[in-house]
């Protein structure tokens, strides 16, 4: 892709309008924004801007909107959506949402479930990357960039359609966008041979808060190093990813064992936790677990184990392997399928069988709202500590819960924890996704359902990492702590938060972030502080 190169006419001009305006002292803000896009820069910005009165504003906002309990009527809805067909669009943008005052929002895919790149409580603008999504795949090079509006279905089908034996590390939910995945981290069934999506990115473009378009080289690599992991949001507007593409044999196994308690699921998990993370590479075992109706009393609930696996080759060399760390499992033959990589996409999706072609849609099947938390495990769960984890599951307020145990170890134990912002390396054994899913509508039934997921969260806070309780960015929980939505908020206040994510990466953050954006431009509920004392300009450490 050829590098897009920005006016120094344009720049000049914005920093002319910096020292000319003082920010906020205007009643109608946002026409006065709506002004500003339009007049400076505007190259057909003008055809790419929905505010209210636009009757397409609702179905754009509306078109991402993953998780539900963020759409009702009084939600807090942005002032005007941008859709940016080029890199000035979004400099534009950035420049005229700090002259008036608006918070910016930055929405790839959606995804974010505290609903962060679509929702703010103050006023502001949303930059929706819904048509910035070209991808341009090298297979000479194994390399790729892929804009940040393409979804990882997309990214997977431009890299299938043209070659079998290439893949990326991302994750498995095909729907969700490139740009917030890859910033925070990305994972799915290659994880224990390849990494992190976050591992594999070898240039980045983005334009930063006094609108400058930056590649790797012109960013530094401290930047570089931030927004691979330690979020983009906090730094500035990712465009695109340079990406290097990983080797996958031409076939590939997926096997599906489901295991209930009355199969010795407890026994199962129990020996699983200490098998999963020291397999060979080419093998991922994940567990996901959920209540099912019992066969054998009917009226009874029991909870299904259901192991679902990835390995890099043959059914013949699998079934030994399985056979020699974890014959309690007793795979059979029967439960497995060979197949290629970019069909297994499909499989763990729920398309098994399908044209690759839905790997372009960009909707998930049934939306819902949703409640998720996540943690990190190092020492296995005693079977009591998992019994009493099935009695919660039981419990009526449990309707809807899903549990994935996914395995580490592989190559994220021999990638040091500093490498790039994520944390969670070395001596995880398994990685927890809590998730809570409800279709009933409302606030109450809403709030019912997370103090559910609290009282599931504390009942764990025994079994899992301590000091501190480690959490994955992607799986965004704003109980864990929030920056102040209005003014100040410390270093010290956000680590509540912040170490969790990130443990000893969250002090360089911080230093990033002073450097790149000393006034806090970008920020949002969990955004990364700067070290700046609550007098602007004093650095406090
Ligand atoms: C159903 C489902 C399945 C999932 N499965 C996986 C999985 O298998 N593996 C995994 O690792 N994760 C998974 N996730 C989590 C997912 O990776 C995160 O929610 C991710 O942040 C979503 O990215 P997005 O672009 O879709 O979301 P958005 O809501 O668009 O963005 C998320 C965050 O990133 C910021 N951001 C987005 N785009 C940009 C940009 N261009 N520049 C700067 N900041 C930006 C947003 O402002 C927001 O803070 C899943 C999520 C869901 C809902
Ligand atoms: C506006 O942006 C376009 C496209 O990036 C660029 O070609 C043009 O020179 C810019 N104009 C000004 C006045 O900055
Ligand atoms: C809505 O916005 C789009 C894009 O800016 C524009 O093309 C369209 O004419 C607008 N429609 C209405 C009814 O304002
Ligand atoms: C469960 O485990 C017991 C021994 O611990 C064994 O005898 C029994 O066959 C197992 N049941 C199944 C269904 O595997
Ligand atoms: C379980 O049984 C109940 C009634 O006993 C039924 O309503 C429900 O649909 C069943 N669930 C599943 C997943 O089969
Ligand atoms: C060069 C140019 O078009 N500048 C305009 C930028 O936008 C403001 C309004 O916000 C105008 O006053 C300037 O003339």
């Amino acid at each position: 892709m050829k590098l897009v190169t920005v006016s120094s006419q344009f720049i000049a001009i914005i920093i002319v309008l910096l020292f000319s305006f003082t920010a906020c002292a205007f009643d109608d803000t946002h026409e006065n924004f709506l002004q500003c896009l339009y007049h400076n820069n505007s190259t057909g910005i003008s055809k790419l801007v929905y505010t209210k009165t636009n009757s397409s504003y609702s179905s754009i906002l509306q078109s991402s909107i993953q998780n539900l309990r963020f759409s009702y009527n009084n939600t807090p809805k942005p002032l005007v959506i941008v859709t940016p067909l080029q890199p000035s669009h979004v400099q534009a943008t950035i420049i005229c949402s700090q002259l008036y005052g608006l918070q910016l929002r930055i929405r790839s895919g959606g995804h974010d479930y505290e609903g962060l790149s679509y929702v703010s409580q103050v006023p502001f603008v949303i930059i929706d990357f819904i048509n910035y999504r070209k991808i341009q795949v090298d297979v000479e090079n194994r390399e790729a960039w892929v804009q940040v509006g393409a979804t990882v279905g997309e990214l997977y089908y431009s890299i299938g359609t043209k070659i079998k034996t290439l893949a990326f590390p991302a994750g498995v939910c095909l729907t969700v966008g490139v740009g917030g995945q890859f910033s925070g981290g990305g994972y799915g069934y290659l994880l224990r041979k390849y990494g992190l999506a976050a591992d594999n990115i070898i240039d980045a473009h983005i334009v930063d808060v006094k609108g400058r378009f930056l590649d790797r080289e012109a960013m530094g690599e401290d930047l570089f190093w931030a927004i691979r992991g330690g979020s983009g949001a906090s730094f500035g507007v990712i465009l695109a990813w340079k990406i290097r593409l990983v080797p996958v044999p031409s076939t590939v196994t997926r096997f599906i064992a489901p295991r209930t308690l009355e199969q010795n699921a407890t026994k199962l998990v129990h020996k699983w936790q200490s098998v999963a993370s020291k397999l060979d590479k080419n093998l991922a075992l994940t567990l996901t677990l959920k209540t099912v109706n019992s066969s054998i009393n009917k009226e009874e609930l029991t909870v299904q184990a259901l192991f679902v696996g990835l390995f890099l080759g043959g059914v013949d060399k699998l079934i030994p392997l399985m056979q020699k760390s974890f014959p309690e499992l007793g795979l059979a033959k029967e439960e497995c399928t060979e197949m290629s990589w970019i069909e297994f996409t499909l499989y763990s999706y729920g398309y098994g069988g399908q044209p690759l072609e839905v790997l372009l849609i960009r909707t998930q099947a049934n939306s819902d709202s949703f409640k998720a938390k996540s943690d990190y495990v190092r020492d296995p769960i005693p079977e009591s500590g998992l019994e009493g984890l099935w009695r919660l599951m039981f419990e009526d307020e449990a309707k809807g819960l899903f549990l994935v145990f996914f395995p580490f170890g592989g190559i994220m134990s021999e990638i040091p924890e500093s490498k790039i912002p994520f944390p969670h390396r070395s001596g995880v054994l398994y990685q927890i996704q809590y998730s809570l899913h409800w279709q009933e509508k409302g606030e109450e039934i809403a709030e019912r359902r997370i103090e559910w997921m609290r009282k599931l969260y504390s009942y764990m806070e025994g079994y899992v990492s301590k000091s501190p309780r480690e959490a994955y960015l992607n799986y965004r929980d704003l109980d864990i702590g929030v920056n102040n939505i209005n003014g100040y908020t410390s270093y010290e206040q956000a680590s509540i938060w912040g170490d969790r994510y990130f443990k000893n990466n969250f002090k360089r953050l911080a230093h990033v972030k002073t450097k790149v954006d000393p006034l806090n431009f970008f920020r949002y509920e969990q955004s990364i502080p700067t070290l700046l004392s609550k007098v602007q300009g004093t650095q406090i450490v």
